[in-house]
């Protein structure tokens, strides 16, 4: 959640902590008297290159919902911090997603733009993720595409976008903000959103439903809180564990809800709960989706894999001094939960910051 304590406060705490793990215990003194004198000056204060690398990394790894956390030291950080305009943020976003995207090779990426001010807010990317497709809501309610993003979808319309083609894959434009002015699009050059078609590895059907998913995963609407300070336009991506695609954004009802499809084209009798047709079109569509990112030689990872690989992260951070935080229903997987060892176990669940965090007023 939101840290609620004196600006100096959360900055010496996170200065302390910089010097006693980063750099080897040093004395934090200097540094500490150089940001209170800032902070007395301004108001606020600016990260060395070495604490916002060293903050970005550790708030991913305090990222309690998430099972990736293994790789958290590769992050790399594009420090864009000079900029606050609208147009300039789009366009690194398109840097960001052609260099983290990497031809198929993902890379995880965090771009960081101007944090907020004393009284001058920066701006805000309204979008949940960077690459997101539109959700048409026709006149009797039933949506074409994302139903998850229907809601940006007709902002972006208000705002003057014209809308793409009307398939169900459609890429929305980036919606951004700068303070005290109204929100502009600015479309995502099609170049730059690598994504895969999803077949089956054994159903020769499975290809003509047309389905696609984009490679880069980037979310972009939380917030970078380092330290007290906050960047709340900081886009960051790994890459995809296959369930969230073929078990949740395939298959929940409110979104693509693509099981009765699936068992109906499976053969299966969808009349008969017991028959468990829908845990086996989710086993097919998971199938397909590993496939096929397979296939495109883009970066994936299943469920069993990061699942173990987790553990072995709690283990090598515990090891280190560090107790591991993780939320127990986001960590363990949509599918076949029980069959993985993140399952079987309990979990610390305090928050820790640096972090990324939701921003409830980020629209205001
Ligand atoms: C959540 C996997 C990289 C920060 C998640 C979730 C998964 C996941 C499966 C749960 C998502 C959901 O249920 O909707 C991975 C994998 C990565 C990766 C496989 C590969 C490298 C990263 C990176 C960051 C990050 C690079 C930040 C620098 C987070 C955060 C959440 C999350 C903050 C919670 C999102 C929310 O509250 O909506 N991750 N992740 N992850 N991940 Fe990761
Ligand atoms: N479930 C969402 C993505 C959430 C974050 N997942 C990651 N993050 N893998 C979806 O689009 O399905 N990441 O930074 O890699």
């Amino acid at each position: 959640g939101h840290d609620q304590r004196p600006l100096w406060r959360q900055a010496a705490e996170f200065i302390a902590h910089h010097h006693r793990e980063d750099l080897a215990g040093a004395d934090p003194a200097r540094r500490l008297a150089q940001v209170r004198a800032e902070l007395d000056s301004t108001g606020t204060y600016r990260h060395t290159d070495a604490e916002l690398a060293f903050g970005a990394r550790v708030a991913w790894r305090n990222a309690n919902r998430c099972i990736g956390r293994l790789y958290w030291r590769s992050l790399r950080i594009r420090d864009r911090r000079h900029l606050s305009g609208a147009e300039d943020i789009a366009a690194e976003c398109v840097t960001h997603l052609r260099e983290a995207a990497n031809g198929g090779r993902i890379r995880p990426l965090i771009t960081v733009f101007a944090p907020d001010r004393p009284g001058r807010p920066a701006p805000r990317i309204w979008n949940e993720q960077l690459i997101r497709y539109a959700g048409y809501t026709a006149e009797d309610g039933t949506v074409t595409g994302d139903p998850r993003n229907a809601g940006l979808t007709a902002l972006a319309h208000s705002l003057g976008w014209p809308g793409g083609p009307g398939t169900p894959f459609d890429v929305l434009p980036l919606v951004i903000q700068e303070p005290g002015s109204c929100p502009h699009w600015y479309p995502l050059p099609p170049e730059a959103v690598l994504e895969v078609p999803i077949e089956h590895p054994e159903f020769g059907w499975f290809h003509l439903l047309g389905l696609r998913w984009h490679a880069v995963p980037a979310l972009a609407n939380m917030c970078l809180e380092i330290g007290g300070i906050c960047y709340p336009s900081a886009p960051f991506n790994g890459w995809y564990m296959g369930t969230e695609i073929g078990a949740r954004n395939f298959a929940d009802t409110d979104r693509y809800d693509l099981l009765p499809v699936i068992g109906a084209r499976l053969g299966l009798d969808l009349r008969d709960e017991r028959s468990l047709w829908r845990d086996r079109a989710l086993v097919e569509l998971n199938r397909a989706v590993l496939h096929s990112f397979d296939r495109a030689g883009v970066t994936v990872t299943d469920h069993h894999t990061e699942s173990r690989r987790f553990l072995a992260h709690i283990g090598r951070e515990e090891r280190s001094g560090r107790p591991v935080g993780a939320d127990w229903s986001w960590i363990v997987p949509p599918i076949s939960g029980s069959a993985t060892p993140v399952f079987h176990r309990t979990y610390d669940t305090t928050e820790h910051h640096p972090a990324y965090v939701h921003h409830s007023d980020a629209r205001a």
